[in-house]
């Protein structure tokens, strides 16, 4: 094949985030803007990373994805690569793309999306890079490409016409081949492997279990009725906005309180549904709930863990380890300690994950910001969550008969807080704010850490420590500083305050909110108002209000 240089300058402000790289779709439609990220990508690879080798491309069906395809495409060639697996209309989710990764014995992947940013021709756009283990790449290799997209000069493009990426098949081109697959099969079939369907089938075909899943319109819709229709048995109405579409509906593809407000208002009306759950953009995050009962994250993954070994057939040994990302509650500790597994503190992000899992120390884990998985990929799973849920509540009902009352979602979450105590938890974000009062805070909270010391009294909290979150990788070494600015008092509760690494625009203040409560006649209390008056404190010793101008949050999980 033909293979063109064409000569190019570098872009300011090409720097990926927490989770890849995140702008306007505008920024992204620019002359060369993906393309020089993409070239600056394959300078910062080893050739034997790439050359002749296997790459995954999937999305999560949003505008611009379907052009920036071709693009890939192209440049992959002209690079080249050996073969691009890709999935039909451009459409993986990020936890296939990981799973088809691992599968495929594929050197790495690209996945298309800004996850829970809405998308179309005014919202946003992103693409990130997975490493040979279905991991996100670490910042080693992303600092690398930022590096490079600063001194980029040309790009190495394929003279080749656009993939038709609605049929299945292969298509050569010289020493190229593009496979465009089915995005579900591989990952179903892992799915498979891991839980055992039967179990799940007994439950959602009970006439008395109704579930919902809400796909949001995004890319979960493309694996709701494969999954959970055709195989487990759920009616079809059951799939709520089951179509991906590339604005979403005009939603807000985010899983949680605020932004899946439909599928809240469903679960909370008189005779709803038992089970409720959503999934992101990109189908990583996952949002669980019971008839009127919200389970958070951080309580999620503890559950999980504490019920994984009876009932989910990939931990019929119990799982290896635990892990949780900073801000996240500490539910999950002390299922750590009590089935005395070692348990791994990491930042913000899923890449800090993969590590501890490559290197058999780790196998559940979850982050506040409605992210759960395991070791059976290297990305947070929204489906894998939902499957996990279903198959305890499935476990705990496998002998009711028809008409005895069902082990419901709130019984699980209250039985597991009688046990192990409640960690009361809530985010508040603060969604684009002014960069520079968001900064001057987060500054201004880092002096005060280096004033602060233990035994500070702050009204009736003692100060146990204050730190800006640092992290040494138990694995290799590396070190992350800067995480988050965190105020732990001697009763276990913590303030966090980090400013967000996934926006498009302005800055994202997110403050985390956490008090342990061993006492189980308190564990019926409203979340804010257990938390009202370590959330004052947060705010006095933060001004946040000052620094940002916000009387309210934009959003409260
Ligand atoms: C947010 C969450 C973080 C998550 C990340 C990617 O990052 O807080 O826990 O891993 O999004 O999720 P930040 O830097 O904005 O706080 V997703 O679903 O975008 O892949
Ligand atoms: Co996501």
């Amino acid at each position: 094949i033909k293979i063109n240089t064409v000569p190019t300058k570098p872009i300011e402000g090409q720097k990926t985030g927490t989770s890849g790289l995140r702008k306007k779709v505008k920024v992204f439609m620019q002359e060369n803007y993906l393309a020089n990220w993409i070239q600056a990508l394959f300078n910062s690879l080893s050739p034997e990373d790439y050359k002749n080798g296997l790459l995954v491309l999937g999305g999560d069906g949003r505008y611009f994805n379907k052009e920036a395809s071709q693009i890939i495409i192209k440049i992959a060639a002209g690079n080249g690569v050996g073969k691009v697996l890709v999935g039909k209309e451009g459409i993986m989710s990020t936890p296939a793309v990981s799973a088809v990764i691992r599968k495929r014995k594929a050197n790495g992947g690209f996945i298309m999306s800004a996850s829970h940013n809405p998308g179309g021709p005014d919202y946003d756009w992103g693409i990130k890079f997975n490493y040979n283990s279905g991991q996100p790449a670490p910042e080693s290799i992303t600092d690398k490409i930022y590096g490079n997209t600063l001194s980029i000069s040309q790009i190495k493009i394929a003279d080749i016409p656009d993939i038709d990426l609605s049929r299945l098949g292969v298509t050569k081109y010289g020493n190229f081949i593009v496979e465009v697959v089915d995005p579900v099969s591989d990952y179903l079939e892992l799915m498979e492997h891991v839980f055992d369907f039967e179990l799940i089938r007994s439950l959602l075909s009970r006439p008395d279990f109704r579930f919902i899943f809400d796909a949001m319109h995004a890319v979960t819709g493309a694996y709701a009725k494969p999954i959970f229709v055709d195989k487990l048995g759920a009616s079809l109405d059951s799939i709520a906005n089951g179509v991906p579409l590339e604005d979403f509906g005009h939603g807000h593809p985010d899983p949680n309180l605020t932004y899946a407000k439909d599928l809240v208002n469903i679960m909370y009306s008189k005779n709803g549904p038992d089970f409720g759950a959503a999934s992101d953009g990109d189908g990583d995050r996952n949002m669980i709930l019971g008839r009127g009962f919200f389970v958070t994250p951080s309580d999620s993954v503890a559950i999980i863990a504490a019920n994984s070994q009876g009932a989910i057939p990939y931990f019929k040994n119990g799982p290896k380890g635990l892990a949780r990302s900073m801000p996240t509650s500490g539910a999950l500790d002390r299922v750590a300690e009590k089935l005395n597994l070692p348990f791994f503190e990491v930042p913000t992000g899923w890449k800090f994950f993969g590590n501890l899992m490559d290197d058999g120390k780790l196998s559940i884990c979850g982050e506040e910001s409605f992210g759960t998985g395991s070791d059976h990929i290297r990305e947070k799973d929204g489906i894998w969550a939902v499957l996990a849920w279903l198959s305890i509540i499935a476990h705990r009902n496998k002998d009711k008969k028809p008409g005895e009352k069902l082990v419901s979602v709130a019984d699980v979450v209250k039985e597991h807080w009688a046990t192990f105590g409640r960690n009361f938890f809530s985010r508040y974000d603060y969604e684009e704010c002014e960069s520079e009062g968001a900064n001057k805070m987060i500054e201004y909270l880092r002096d005060s850490i280096s004033k602060s010391k233990q035994g500070d009294k702050h009204g009736s909290y003692v100060l146990q420590y204050a730190d800006d979150f640092k992290y040494t990788d138990p694995v290799d070494g590396s070190v992350v500083t800067k995480q988050g600015v965190r105020f732990v008092f001697t009763d276990g509760s913590r303030i966090i305050f980090r400013l967000s690494g996934t926006g498009s625009a302005g800055a994202t203040v997110r403050m985390y909110i956490e008090q342990f409560e061993p006492d189980a006649s308190k564990h019926e209390m409203d979340a804010q108002t257990a938390l009202k008056p370590l959330i004052d404190l947060a705010f006095s010793l933060s001004k946040l209000k000052d620094f940002t101008g916000r009387e309210q949050p934009t959003v409260i999980t």
